[in-house]
């Protein structure tokens, strides 16, 4: 079916999907010495991030992607020109000898990258945002590898052996979701962009947190090896390259 795709040829998304064409498109490698500081850039506050105690959350194999499922009580509330819902959590990753993050640091990529995926509170859905200009606003943290175990991130980690199979899904209990993200979100980069898949749709305001998270190169292992989008085939490297700036500005909250 030609609406199928993947990731071993993302040349073949462009005859399918026109969006992916465009000249505003993500991920981007980010330069360092190219981007603008700009103190007015309002800080970002999320609210309703705890889940602690709230409902069991869903997490699923979508085929291209680990995928939670979050309620509209989490919310951004400041940092953009309206309010954000959330809607799910995902990540795209690598393998064992490929660093597997979206967005790049100066043509380096990280090992895996966190994608918490927001929609424009004027809108009713993220289904019906997804087109539109100010739809989504998608939070992004780059997961690098480090000594210790992260307790938060095994919160999800320990259960994707009930996900290995493409479609399936498992319930985790609730958390505090804002212990994904790096410790500090006042240093981040700003552009305008697009959805990472298909279709594409330049309906993004990206937002890559400077700080890293870290987890365990056994989390990260776990990450790799045990999700199975069918045939046997490992889930891994479900990563766009990065796509031309065409003239687009990028924004630094720091110095
Ligand atoms: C994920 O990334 C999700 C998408 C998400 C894109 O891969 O899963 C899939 O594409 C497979 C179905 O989420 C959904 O499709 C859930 C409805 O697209 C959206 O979130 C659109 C609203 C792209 O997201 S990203 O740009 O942050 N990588
Ligand atoms: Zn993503």
């Amino acid at each position: 079916h030609s609406d199928h795709w993947g990731y071993q040829d993302q040349t073949s998304w462009l005859s399918t999907f026109t969006a992916c064409n465009g000249k505003s498109q993500s991920p981007i490698d980010i330069v360092t010495r190219e981007v603008t500081y700009d103190p007015r850039l309002p800080a970002i506050k999320l609210d309703g991030y705890d889940l602690s105690d709230g409902p069991e959350l869903t997490l699923q194999n979508n085929g291209h992607t680990l995928q939670l499922q979050l309620p509209n009580t989490m919310r951004i509330i400041q940092g953009f020109d309206e309010i954000y819902f959330a809607a799910q959590l995902h990540f795209h990753w690598g393998n064992t000898e490929v660093p597997g993050s979206e967005h790049t640091i100066d043509n380096i990529h990280f090992p895996a990258e966190i994608h918490v995926v927001h929609y424009n509170s004027k809108y009713s859905s993220v289904k019906e945002a997804a087109s539109k200009p100010d739809g989504l606003a998608v939070l992004g943290a780059f997961i690098g590898i480090g000594l210790h175990e992260n307790d938060n991130y095994e919160k999800i980690l320990s259960v994707i052996k009930d996900v290995s199979s493409e479609a399936s899904d498992t319930k985790i209990p609730s958390f505090n979701v804002r212990h994904l993200l790096p410790n500090s979100l006042d240093r981040f980069y700003r552009y305008t962009g697009s959805l990472t898949t298909p279709p594409c749709f330049q309906s993004v305001n990206w937002t890559v947190f400077n700080d890293t998270i870290t987890v365990s190169r056994k989390q990260l292992a776990a990450l790799e090896e045990t999700l199975k989008a069918g045939h046997n085939e490992s889930l891994s490297k479900n990563f766009r390259a990065p796509q031309q700036l065409n003239g687009r500005q990028v924004l630094a909250s720091f110095p």
